[in-house]
């Protein structure tokens, strides 16, 4: 396992600090956001530390296929997959990415509006 010191999304996979666990694979958790912005807002993340979506996509070892696949289970897990959702990735600070632990945030369970703010 990949982990860095002092990351709160690695200190959660390493169930240091609680979390409401809704999936988990071999390489990925995903868990409820503690600041919901939709009725489902739950945030997926490979257990090894990447800080960016960029660094995930660098990986080149399939994890960023298995945090997509993982989305998509949770938002079907959730009962949002037919309505639709939305995965987001904010990638660095001028996207509003405050924890540099890489995470999708898979949002639905309402009507949700584009452009985002
Ligand atoms: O998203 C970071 C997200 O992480 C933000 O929506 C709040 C959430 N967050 C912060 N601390 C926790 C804990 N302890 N559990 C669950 N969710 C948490 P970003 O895209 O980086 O702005």
């Amino acid at each position: 396992m990949v982990s860095e010191a002092n990351c709160l999304f690695c200190r959660i996979v390493a169930k240091e600090i609680p979390a409401e666990v809704v999936h988990e694979t071999d390489r990925t958790l995903a868990f409820r956001d503690v600041n919901p912005q939709a009725p489902t807002h739950v945030l997926v993340v490979p257990k090894d530390h990447y800080p960016t979506a960029a660094a995930l996509a660098a990986a080149d070892d399939g994890l960023a296929d298995a945090v997509l696949a993982a989305a998509h289970a949770v938002a079907e897990q959730e009962g949002v997959a037919e309505e639709g959702y939305r995965l987001v990735f904010n990638t660095g600070p001028g996207a509003g990415q405050t924890v540099f632990h890489v995470h999708g945030h898979v949002l639905g369970g309402r009507g949700l509006t584009w452009p985002p703010g």
